[in-house]
C-alpha cells in the first residue's frame, strides 16, 4: 500500500515515518510505501487560511488526495501558550511573518513571554492528523503539555522544539534524543492512533 504524507515540512516527514515505524508491526511498515508531497512536483502550495487544525489538515489531505488518487495524511500542529490566550496555534509556522524562519518565531514567542515566570509559561503543542482516501476521512488528534522556557536549548528537532520542556522532563524537545521526542510527542500520540486505524484496514485486505 502507498500513502502519501501531504507536508513540505521535511522534518515532520522524518518524524512520521520514524513514528511508524514504532507503532505499525514490522510487517506492515515494510510493505508500507511512504511518499511525500515532494514526490509530486505538480502539486500546487496549498494556502492554509482555515481557523482550526482540521480544517487545514484536511484542505492539505483533500488536495494531494485529489491530485495524487492515494490515501493521504496531513498534519496540522501549532503551538498554544497559556499567557498569550493560546497563541501562536493555528499560525505557528508564520507567527513572525508569511515566511518566518523558526529562529524568528521564537525570538518572537520569547519577546511576548518577556518578564513571565516560569509557572506561567504553560503550554502545549497539539497535532491533528487527517487521512482522506475517496469518501473516507478520518482525524487522529495528540496534545503534549510543558513549559516555554527563556532561552532556546538543543539543536535537534524543528520550530518551537528549542523552547519547549515537556512536562516530566528537564530537557527540551530540541534536546531529546529523536526517539525519545517521537514516543512522547502530540505528533507521536496522534500518529499512534492513525497506526492502529491503518493496521486495520491492512489486516482486513490480507
Ligand atoms: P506543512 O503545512 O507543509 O505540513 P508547516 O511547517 O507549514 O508544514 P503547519 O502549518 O502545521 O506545518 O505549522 C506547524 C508549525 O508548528 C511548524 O512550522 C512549527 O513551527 C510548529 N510545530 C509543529 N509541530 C512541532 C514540533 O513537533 N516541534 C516544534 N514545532 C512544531
Amino acid at each position: 500500500m502507498k500513502i502519501v504524507l501531504a507536508t513540505r515540512n521535511r522534518h515532520k516527514v522524518e518524524e512520521i515515518k520514524q513514528i511508524l515505524k514504532i507503532y505499525l508491526p514490522d510487517e506492515i511498515y515494510s510493505g508500507l510505501e511512504i511518499l511525500s508531497t515532494a514526490d509530486f512536483p505538480e502539486i500546487p502550495d496549498i494556502y492554509e487560511d482555515g481557523k482550526t487544525y482540521y480544517e487545514n489538515a484536511s484542505k492539505k489531505a483533500r488536495i494531494v488526495h485529489k491530485f495524487t488518487g492515494l490515501p493521504s495524511v496531513a498534519d496540522d500542529s501549532g503551538i498554544e501558550v497559556d499567557f498569550l490566550n493560546g497563541e501562536p496555534g493555528v499560525i505557528s509556522a508564520v507567527y513572525a511573518g508569511e515566511n518566518a524562519t523558526d529562529d524568528e518565531n521564537n525570538r518572537k514567542l520569547l519577546k511576548l513571554l518577556e518578564g513571565v515566570p516560569i509557572e506561567n509559561r504553560t503550554a502545549r503543542f497539539r497535532c491533528v492528523i487527517v487521512y482522506v482516501d475517496g469518501d473516507v476521512e478520518k482525524i487522529f488528534e495528540g496534545v503534549t503539555e510543558g513549559k516555554v522556557i527563556f532561552e532556546p536549548r538543543g539543536d535537534g528537532g524543528f520550530g518551537y522544539d528549542p523552547l519547549f520542556v515537556p512536562d516530566g522532563f528537564d530537557l527540551t524537545f530540541a534536546q531529546m534524543p529523536k526517539d525519545l521526542k517521537n514516543r512522547i510527542s502530540h505528533r507521536a500520540k496522534a500518529i499512534k492512533k492513525f497506526a492502529e486505524f491503518i493496521s486495520e484496514i491492512l489486516q482486513k485486505q490480507n
